[in-house]
Formats: structure tokens, sequence, C-alpha cells
């Protein structure tokens, strides 16, 4: 599961509770679910810049949390890879950014420096017509490892019951 963490109540806080208890930072928790850009894989330090998790599932209506981690990385939707009605995103390099998706389906993301080098990701968001825009996001062609990548992402994807 990824790690939550309450942000709401770091920011009213404030620096006196970060100065006498920094613990209660990471102790409360939301649901607001975190999706890291990394470096490395923290369990394959081979898989160079990877999202972890690369496919999250969520609830319409629910936010997720982009959090860079490391330096150096976006999270931007892929054109044609996102619901009809939904919007697209495209975060700063080297930046969180929290993305909420009210509209069911599946959202293909990557991070815009290092998407060839297969850098990408996918949300699963549960609702009504959340296989609507499946076909279409099949069929979206990538380029280098990107390809690969989101082919082991559906094929994950599959496993868990998300594609029927
Ligand atoms: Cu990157």
């Amino acid at each position: 599961m990824p790690v939550a963490i309450n942000r709401r109540s770091f920011i009213a806080g404030g620096s006196a509770t970060a100065l006498f208890a920094p613990h209660l930072l990471r102790a409360e928790t939301t649901d607001i679910p975190i999706v890291e850009m990394l470096n490395r894989h923290p369990e394959n330090p081979k898989l160079r810049s990877v999202f972890t998790p690369r496919l999250l599932t969520v609830d319409a209506g629910q936010s997720v949390l982009f959090q860079a981690t490391d330096n150096g990385h976006n999270s931007a939707s892929v054109k044609g890879m996102i619901p009809k009605g939904a919007e697209a995103w495209k975060g700063k390099i080297g930046k969180d950014i929290e993305v909420t998706f009210s509209v069911p389906g599946f959202y293909g993301y990557v991070c815009t420096p290092h998407v060839s080098q297969g850098m990408v990701g996918m949300i699963a968001v549960r609702g009504d017509g959340m296989l609507d825009n499946l076909n279409a996001a099949q069929s979206v062609k990538h380029r280098g490892k990107a390809k690969g990548i989101f082919s082991e992402i559906w094929e994950e994807a599959e496993a868990k019951g998300l594609l029927s």
C-alpha cells in the first residue's frame, strides 16, 4: 500500500508542532495515496527513474499526490490516455503535484524527461464507466521503453481484474 501523510495537519500544525513533535507529521494518515517519483526503484536499484507504485487504483473523486522524493522528475498525463471529460495535468520538474481523479477510467502518465527510458505509470479510477476509455488508452502508441513498461502495467491491471 502507498504511504499516506496528512498534509493538512502538516500545514495546520505549524512550526510549534514540528519543533516539539516532528514524529506527528508522519503519524497521522489520510486517504491521499502517494506515487513517489524516484531515481531508483527501492527494491530493484537496477531500475532507474521510476514511479512507485507504477499502477495505482483509486475511487472516483479521490486525489493522488505525485511526490518528488527525488529531483528531476514530473508527472504528466498522456494525450489520448485519459477518459473523456477528464482534465490533463503536467507537473513541474522536481515538484509535487496533487491530482484529483473525478472521472472513472484509465489515466496513463509519464515523466516528461524520462518517458523514453520507461518512466511511466497509470492510475486506474474505479466507478461507473471505468472501462469506457480502455480501448482508446491501450491504442496509444509509445516510444522507447515506455512501450514495454505500459504493456507490463496493462498486464498487471489485467491480473488485478481491472480490465473486465
Ligand atoms: Cu523522471
